[in-house]
């Protein structure tokens, strides 16, 4: 904890007139200088989270004002804030302002509020950097890429991804103490089988991460679909490639990917295993979750379903619905998306139009960028080291080197979120074994 903790104020709304400015004041004598400076007409104002109008005396005259109080923890910076509702006169409020720094308030540097709230925990590194990128965007690519981050997409991932990373440590740890003369007992094949599960998730976040920032390269767009769906055929028809086809539900296992120009903008087409839940096991397993993590990569997905069935009600907005083998279905195809025939051809060429519609083909730039490669490089390191530990488990290692490096891997992805914390891991060692007990 910090000594002693200052309070900030700034004009929150941007500079220039406007029907109203706002000063926000945060730190423990938000409140307090609040009371100073304002008169209300209620007598419990700034008591408790609430709203109060009064008026704001800046030593010279007095202007209406509507105080709104946020007490902490539970504010944006975890400290007591106050907003200050003041009419959008530039000199009024600049007066107003010097009144509180003159009774002590801090200028605010810029990001302080922002910082506060990371530093009291109520927001995570990636988040603080969403809100540095959206101030900063300057196009519309920008500021949908920083939104994302800031509304925690890389947050949630790297939440259950260190969940199960530390789990693993865990495991590896607690045989370290326990079966050090014993090792029959040692559950690596646990270990190796939880790893490469942790493994597909990393990918599957480092596919989101890569996608959110990406700025050149060609736009990537997937076949997802259920199996024998027609995705293979579609694929051929489009890109003029021979991937397997077949009427046996799961004919495509690894990921093809092909170029495809699409209204005269390269694009690379990928063909994907189809997802069932019959599939989960063994190989099949392994290519659900490929599949499933270049969905996850992808600027588009192209959602494929037999036209003779009903289509699904909800598209995910980054899909596009593609009714396949038309030519079999009796009659026109009615309700959604793009019907096709990858044997005949129809609407082959109304896909690829709707498809340079939906695509995002605007690059990621600036800030949103120069993170999305900070966080891209973390989760790559973190992928080696875990690379490092399953090999070691699968060649039954030293299992302190497994631990080490699985350490590593954890303090990779620590590296994003702004908090390594050796203290949670110890909590969870004890939670599992109760020992003495
Ligand atoms: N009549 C007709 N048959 C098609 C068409 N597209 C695919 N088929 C047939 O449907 C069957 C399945 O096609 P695939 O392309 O292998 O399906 P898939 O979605 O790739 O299937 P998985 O790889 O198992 O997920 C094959 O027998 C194809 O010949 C089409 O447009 N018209
Ligand atoms: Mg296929």
């Amino acid at each position: 904890m910090r000594a002693s903790v200052s309070t900030i104020a700034a004009i929150a709304t941007p500079p220039g007139g406007g029907r109203r400015a706002v000063i926000r004041l945060s730190g423990p004598r938000a409140l307090e200088l609040g009371r100073e400076t304002c008169r209300f007409a209620a007598e419990n104002a700034l008591s408790r989270r609430g709203a109060w109008r009064g008026r704001f005396h800046d030593g010279v005259g007095e202007q209406p004002v509507l105080a709104l109080a946020m007490p902490g923890p539970r504010s944006f910076t975890g400290e007591d804030v106050l907003e200050l509702h003041l009419v959008g006169s530039p000199p009024l409020v600049a007066a107003a302002l010097a009144r509180l720094v003159a009774l002590g308030a801090e200028l605010a540097r810029p990001g302080e509020f922002t910082r506060r709230a990371f530093e009291s925990g109520r927001i995570d590194l990636s988040r603080a950097e969403g809100v540095l990128a959206l101030v900063e965007a300057e196009s519309d690519s920008e500021r949908r890429a920083a939104a994302e981050l800031c509304f925690g997409g890389l947050g949630k991932r790297l939440e259950a991804l260190r969940e199960s990373l530390l789990d693993l440590r865990v495991l590896c740890e607690a045989s370290l103490d326990f079966d050090e003369a014993d090792t029959g007992h040692v559950p690596l094949e646990e270990l190796v089988e939880r790893g490469e599960r942790v493994r597909a998730a990393l990918e599957e976040a480092l596919g989101w991460e890569r996608r959110r920032t990406r700025r050149g390269g060609a736009p990537r767009i997937v076949l997802a679909g259920a199996p024998n769906a027609g995705k293979s055929t579609l694929f051929n028809a489009l890109t003029g490639s021979r991937a397997i086809v077949s009427d046996v539900a799961g004919t495509t296992r690894d990921a093809l990917v092909a170029p495809w120009v699409v209204a005269g903008v390269p694009c690379e087409l990928v063909d994907t295993a189809g997802l069932s839940a019959d599939f989960a096991s063994g190989p099949d397993g392994h290519a659900q979750r490929f599949a499933k993590a270049e969905h996850e990569a992808a600027d588009l997905v192209l959602r494929v379903c037999d036209a003779r069935e009903a289509p699904p009600e909800h598209l995910p907005p980054r899909e596009l619905l593609v009714r396949a083998r038309c030519d079999l279905a009796q009659g026109p195809v009615g309700g959604p998306g793009v019907a096709v025939s990858a044997v005949t051809g129809s609407g082959l060429a109304e896909l690829e139009r709707a498809v340079a519609q939906a695509l995002w083909l605007q690059p990621a730039s600036g800030v949103a960028r120069e993170l999305g490669e900070r966080h891209v490089a973390a989760l790559e390191h973190a992928r080696e080291r875990l690379d490092e530990a399953l090999a070691l488990a699968r060649a039954r290692g030293p299992l302190d080197l497994v631990a080490e490096a699985l350490r590593a891997a954890l303090e990779r992805l620590d590296e994003i979120e702004g908090h390594a914390s050796p203290e949670d891991l110890l909590d969870r060692i004890f939670a599992r074994f109760c020992i003495g007990k």
